[in-house]
């Protein structure tokens, strides 16, 4: 109830940032790309998780300001490493329900995309299965239009949203991120790597890049790299970074 009347003068007040969590190819280990992280620098209560106020500013509806905010700062930080010559790599932003149901979407992301003059190749929207799934034909639609905008698109926490295989050949993504859950207790519990196997050799069947997130291990990411999952996210290689350490991060590897 609280943060529900005190999120619009938050965002006035500039308290919103983005963190960025470096995805980096695991052939190359080059960054392919970056999760944008919302958090919210609360004056009392500290950085605070959008755990706490996603859901929240879902019902109050104040989320579809909230996700304009992040989508140009997303576009501000792919426009600033274009210009420091990181031009190949992506801002991945999240989207919530409302946001993904919102008839203004895809003109918001359209405007925003040439406002910004960024390549929309490198704008990557992230989509929950679970949300793709409760109404697969209207879902469908969006993404071809998405799509058909030139963005990138990921389903995210791939695996625990039980789609059946057959919506997934149906569904127009770029990119399948596999849940933490399955990846977590590598190598320890075989069928969680089974499963893992299975899901990146359909999700190349279906040409889709395959990102494997919340690799803590090297074991899992050695796990990961054999069988030729193509990105990874997690702590061992980063924790979610400000924009100035995204920077070094980044020059670190050149
Ligand atoms: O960032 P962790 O950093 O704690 O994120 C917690 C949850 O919040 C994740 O499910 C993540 O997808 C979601 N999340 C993070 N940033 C955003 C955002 O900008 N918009 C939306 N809708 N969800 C976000
Ligand atoms: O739901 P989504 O995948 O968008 O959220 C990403 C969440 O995962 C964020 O809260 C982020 O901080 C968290 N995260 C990223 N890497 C790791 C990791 O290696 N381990 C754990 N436990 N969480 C991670
Ligand atoms: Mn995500
Ligand atoms: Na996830």
């Amino acid at each position: 109830v609280q943060f529900s009347r005190e999120m619009p003068r938050a965002l006035d007040a500039g308290e919103f940032i983005l963190q960025y969590q470096p995805q980096l190819d695991l052939t190359s280990s080059r960054v392919v790309s970056v999760e944008a992280l919302l958090r919210w620098e609360h004056p009392n209560k500290g950085l605070v998780s959008p755990d706490a106020f996603i859901s929240v500013a879902e019902e109050t509806g104040f989320i579809v300001s909230l996700g304009r905010w992040v989508l140009e700062e997303a576009c501000l930080t792919i426009r600033e490493m274009a210009a420091l010559g990181f031009d190949d790599v992506r801002v991945a932003i999240n989207l919530s329900s409302r946001q993904f149901r919102d008839p203004q979407l895809l003109s918001m992301i359209q405007q925003t995309i040439a406002e910004f003059e960024i390549n929309p190749a490198n704008l990557e929207l992230e989509i929950t299965e679970s949300l793709l799934m409760q109404d697969v034909e209207v879902a469908i639609e969006t993404l071809q239009a998405l799509q058909h905008l030139g963005v990138t698109v990921a389903i995210d926490d791939f695996g625990i949203g039980y789609s059946s295989f057959n919506y997934l050949k149906t569904l127009p993504v770029d990119v399948l991120k596999i849940d933490r859950e399955f990846i977590k207790d590598i190598p320890d519990h075989q069928d969680d790597m089974e499963i893992t196997a299975a899901i990146i050799s359909m999700a190349h069947r279906l040409s889709m890049r395959v990102v494997a997130e919340g690799i803590e291990t090297k074991a899992q990411h050695q796990f990961l790299a054999e069988q030729s999952c193509d990105v990874g996210q997690g702590f061992l290689f980063s924790q979610p970074l400000n924009f100035p350490e995204l920077l070094s991060f980044l020059c670190r590897e050149l």
